[in-house]
């Protein structure tokens, strides 16, 4: 009998398993919608921007204008943006934004739409232009460049008129094609009231969910810039945190139904605080805060800029809550960085860089319960690999699972930062880190979201192994970052 067909058959049935086996492909998960854009990703990865407020505020010591200030108010005595620049470079910061326009309606460059400017200021005799210089500085240093332009205007005598759109929008064409890229572009929810509005001073009330037509002046302005980051209480690229303390919510979904926000709808801080699981859109929170009480200089609180232990408990309640810290640094009336926010940011970069030294859980080994298909693309090590493209993650039907890492020796460990694999949305909904000690898994932190980022202080505490427990997910959970420090 002729053996030979049957054996080559065999043969090749084994080969032929042998090479599925070695390329076992087992599909990615799949989105769990809806997920950041690729501007939004990169806004995540930031981390730290800076918001820079300077106006006639600075120099008349009010926070709100009025709109009746002299244009000759405006006249810092050594303004020097690269000094603004160079400290939010070395400090760590990523975006300048600037006040364009406050709620007074001066502006910062010589529009052309308005008398109401920098070029009937004494400045540079009326020949400066201080978005230009900002713009060109952040260039030079190395930072993205983002434009505040307050839509309630105090100064215009047709706010409140389908005029003064006209007229919003005629400035944002200045901005968006006359000084280069810009990353994030801010409007705030501060809306109608008192003001001078050319010579009225009266009360004017505007509707906030019709008046500007947002969408019409959203689609405007991609026309110029595509990539442009919204900043608003409704997005649509990042939402307001709902407070000014520093403070993201300690459960801060990334996503939240827009369609019944607006900037300015009272009622809704808490909901921009925690946003909701449910959320039919991706707007993350950005946190907005002032290094001092107020969101311009004034002399009297020069003792009252926040010390670097403050603005590092601002850092762990914004970036370590899955949200983007926007830190306020108002410059004087020199038109310089004051010394005391200088020291005090210093300081918090010091902080920072020893808090964070060493990352304990580099390379270090990972075991989990499961993970995907058990094939490497999915498996544990990724999550201490360093490489923000790899993560873990479990079968689909697995939404609970847990990972240790071990550290090899024993160490003081006092943070635990966790990241989640956003790019196919956000996912865990409960989980609980424990260390080993004393024999035991002992429970050192807790939390509800995760999100970009996750740092969880606690009290020091020596061990060489680091549990992490998901215990509830809205699907399979991804995870592809943990640091121990
Ligand atoms: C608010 C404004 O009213 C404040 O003056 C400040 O600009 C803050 C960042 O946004 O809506």
């Amino acid at each position: 009998m002729n053996h030979k067909p049957v054996v080559t058959f065999l043969l090749s049935l084994g080969i032929s398993l042998a090479v599925s086996c070695q390329h076992k492909k087992i599909a990615p998960p799949k989105p769990l919608l809806p997920i950041p854009s690729a501007a939004q990703l990169a806004w995540h990865e930031m981390e730290m921007n800076a918001f820079v407020h300077f106006t006639t505020n600075t120099f008349t010591g009010l926070e709100w204008g009025n709109g009746d200030e002299s244009e000759s108010v405006f006249n810092p005595s050594q303004l020097d943006v690269s000094q603004w620049a160079r400290t939010l470079k070395e400090t760590g910061f990523k975006t300048l934004i600037l006040t364009c326009k406050h709620h007074d309606g001066f502006c910062l460059w010589p529009s052309r739409y308005t008398k109401h400017s920098i070029k009937y200021s004494p400045y540079k005799n009326g020949n400066g232009d201080v978005v230009k210089e900002v713009s060109e500085a952040c260039k030079k240093y190395g930072l993205k460049f983002g434009v505040y332009l307050s839509p309630w205007d105090r100064n215009h005598a047709e706010y409140g008129k389908p005029a003064y759109i006209t007229y919003y929008r005629n400035q944002l064409k200045e901005l968006f094609t006359l000084y280069g890229p810009i990353s994030e572009m801010w409007f705030d929810g501060a809306n109608g009231g008192k003001g001078y509005y050319g010579g009225a001073n009266e009360t004017r009330k505007i509707n906030g969910a019709t008046y500007y037509d947002w969408p019409t002046t959203l689609s405007l302005v991609r026309s110029m810039q595509p990539d442009v980051i919204f900043f608003s209480d409704a997005g649509p690229g990042v939402r307001w945190v709902g407070n000014e303390k520093g403070s993201a919510g300690e459960t801060n979904w990334n996503t939240i139904s827009a369609d019944t926000l607006f900037a300015g709808k009272a009622g809704i801080e808490g909901l921009l605080n925690t946003g909701s699981p449910d959320g039919d859109k991706w707007i993350p929170a950005e946190t907005d805060v002032s290094i001092r009480p107020g969101w311009f200089y004034h002399k009297e609180e020069d003792s009252l800029v926040k010390a670097p232990q403050q603005l590092f408990n601002i850092y762990l309640t914004s970036v370590g809550r899955g949200s983007t810290l926007l830190l306020n640094i108002p410059p004087d009336r020199r038109g310089l960085f004051h010394e005391n926010d200088i020291e005090a940011l210093k300081g918090f970069r010091k902080l920072l860089n020893k808090e964070f030294a060493v990352n304990l859980a580099s390379r270090a080994k990972v075991t989990a319960g499961s993970f995907r298909g058990n094939v490497k693309e999915y498996s544990p090590s990724n999550i201490t690999d360093g490489n923000k493209n790899t993560y873990w993650a479990t079968d689909d039907a697995i939404t609970t699972g847990s990972f240790e890492i071990n550290l090899g020796n024993t160490s003081t460990i006092k943070y635990v930062v966790l990241q989640e694999y956003i790019r196919l949305g956000q996912r865990v909904k409960g989980f609980t880190v424990e260390i080993w000690k004393d024999n035991n898994w002992q429970k050192v932190a807790e939390g509800t979201t995760i999100g970009y980022k996750r740092i969880l202080a606690i009290k020091p505490v020596e061990t060489h192994r680091i549990r992490v427990n998901i215990y509830s997910s809205r699907a399979c959970p991804l995870i592809s970052n943990t640091e121990i420090y």
